[in-house]
């Protein structure tokens, strides 16, 4: 970085192509990045891929919804599913037919705050969130220069196509924990070469300490394995101190594909 600052950091008439997970209610910290790393759907000139889990942990997760639900107005958003996202439908769907949200969702994987808040909302509201949930796809292809990416939120998914949709389910793309150095396409054999899986779904500390056979200090950074490229740096865990490490090496990470450069944010504690 030459003259320091985000404005460096701006590639100039290149375009740009960035991919951000797991986002869990941190709305500051996603903010943050938006502008650190200089995206404007406006502008036409840069990609984003969001790949899942934008609600629940976070206190703000309805908000970070509605946020990101504006942002995918824009050609230039992808929005991905996430496992967080498909409880959330589900969540509404069973509501819809007078049924409580399953506890795995509301206890376990703290979606009570999101459920909470959601019940807040208008009815307007609530069936925009619930039509948005309902349109996210499973997965999406990013070409980038030679390089042709697949982005999930956990594993491949190539639709619901005979034999390899009986494989690489819907379920399996938003909750399979991938393995270190697996090759996720290895039941793949259609004509694509996919060059890497890009993935959220499992903070990169996990990869992290599989590799290095013990736990790291350093705050979490995105993983490159041999097909899997991790971008969860564990943004879930940021407002739980109680957690650990986990929180303490919470960020929100955003990739640039074209050079592989890593932009991070924390999380602030802000008094009001
Ligand atoms: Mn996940």
């Amino acid at each position: 970085m030459l003259y320091g600052g985000y404005l460096s950091e701006k590639r100039g008439a290149l375009l740009s192509t960035y991919v951000v997970s797991d986002i869990h209610g941190a709305l500051r910290p996603f903010t943050e990045l938006i502008s650190k790393i200089g995206f404007d759907a406006s502008s036409g000139k840069d990609e984003l891929y969001l790949l899942g889990d934008y609600a629940d942990w976070g206190t703000h997760s309805v908000e970070t919804v509605g946020f990101i639900m504006d942002l995918d107005k824009s050609p230039h958003v992808h929005c991905l599913m996430g496992n967080h996202d498909l409880m959330f439908l589900h969540g509404i769907e069973k509501d819809k037919k007078g049924i409580c949200p399953d506890s795995n969702w509301y206890v376990a994987n703290k979606g009570s705050k999101t459920w909470d808040d959601y019940e807040k909302l208008s009815k307007e509201h609530k069936d925009a969130i619930y039509e948005w949930l309902l349109s996210l796809a499973f997965s999406i292809d990013i070409t980038v220069g030679k390089k042709l990416y697949m982005a999930a939120h956990a594993y491949p998914y190539f639709g619901n196509r005979g034999r390899l949709g009986r494989i690489y389910t819907k379920s399996e793309a938003v909750w399979h924990r991938a393995g270190i150095d697996e090759d996720p396409f290895r039941n793949y054999h259609g004509r694509k070469r996919y060059d890497a899986l890009i993935i959220g779904h499992t903070p990169t500390s996990y990869f992290r300490y599989l590799r290095a056979g013990r736990v790291t200090e350093e705050p979490n950074t995105v993983f490159f394995g041999k097909k899997i490229i991790a971008i969860d740096c564990g943004a879930k865990a940021m407002e739980y101190p109680e957690f650990g490490r986990e929180c303490e090496g919470a960020r929100l990470a955003a990739l640039r594909l074209e050079d592989e450069k890593c932009f991070y944010t924390e999380y602030k504690e802000v008094t009001e």
